[in-house]
């Protein structure tokens, strides 16, 4: 299974933009196009929805070395050998989390300000995700961040942190330059005509910095 420090293009099968019946076409061109991490992330779906097509994608992910993270539910964990969960600030505390699941799980949390991001590292985050950078409808809720904290929130922590929100192929080049190392792309990826080529550009552009 692929490291979490060798992970820079992260993305996410957001059931707000695919069909059930999409996720496993769309995770294998994420694959294809060298996406390293994949979360599953489906706010309306029952937690034994998401256990079903979690075990359907933790068979494309698992063969291609790509770790597999669910958003919100520990409880999937416990169903499907998936590589992690992933947090928000509302939900479960991470040591909650990682109790809850019987193997070493990865543990991710999304934060929004410098203060969050320190909290979740003193929490025993094993990264963060760190936005929104940009405006979002993925995230319409979130008042955006901006780059100004990017390069602050690297010199602070020494955990991964991928920036998110709002990003795409056109801005990434300025949030590399803002000083991310690791970003997080779901609707520009999703959306995109051709999946597989545009994480191939982006990821170009992240091993470039
Ligand atoms: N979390 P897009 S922003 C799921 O800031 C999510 O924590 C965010 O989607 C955060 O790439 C976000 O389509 C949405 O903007 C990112």
């Amino acid at each position: 299974m692929r490291a979490l420090s060798d992970c820079h293009l992260y993305g996410i099968l957001d059931l707000g933009y695919i069909q059930p019946n999409e996720c496993t076409r769309v995770a294998e061109q994420m694959i294809e196009g060298g996406v390293d991490i994949i979360q599953l992330r489906a706010k309306k779906m029952s937690i034994l929805q998401i256990v079903d097509l979690a075990e359907q994608i933790h068979w494309l992910t698992s063969a291609a070395s790509t770790p597999l993270i669910v958003n919100d539910h520990a409880e999937i964990a416990r169903r499907v050998p998936v590589e992690g969960v992933h947090v928000g600030q509302d939900d479960e505390a991470i040591a909650k989390v990682r109790a809850a699941v019987s193997y070493e799980i990865i543990v991710g949390k999304s934060t929004h300000s410098l203060e969050q991001a320190g909290a979740a590292a003193n929490e025993g985050a094993d990264y963060i995700g760190f936005g929104p950078i940009f405006a979002t409808p993925t995230k319409p809720d979130y008042t955006a961040i901006g780059l100004t904290d990017i390069k602050k929130v690297h010199v602070d922590l020494a955990l991964p942190i991928f920036c998110i929100g709002g990003i795409k192929i056109d801005n990434l080049a300025d949030v590399i330059a803002a000083g991310a190392k690791r970003v997080v792309i779901v609707s520009g990826l999703v959306k995109a005509p051709d999946i597989a080529d545009y994480a191939r550009k982006c990821k170009e552009l992240l091993c470039q910095s």
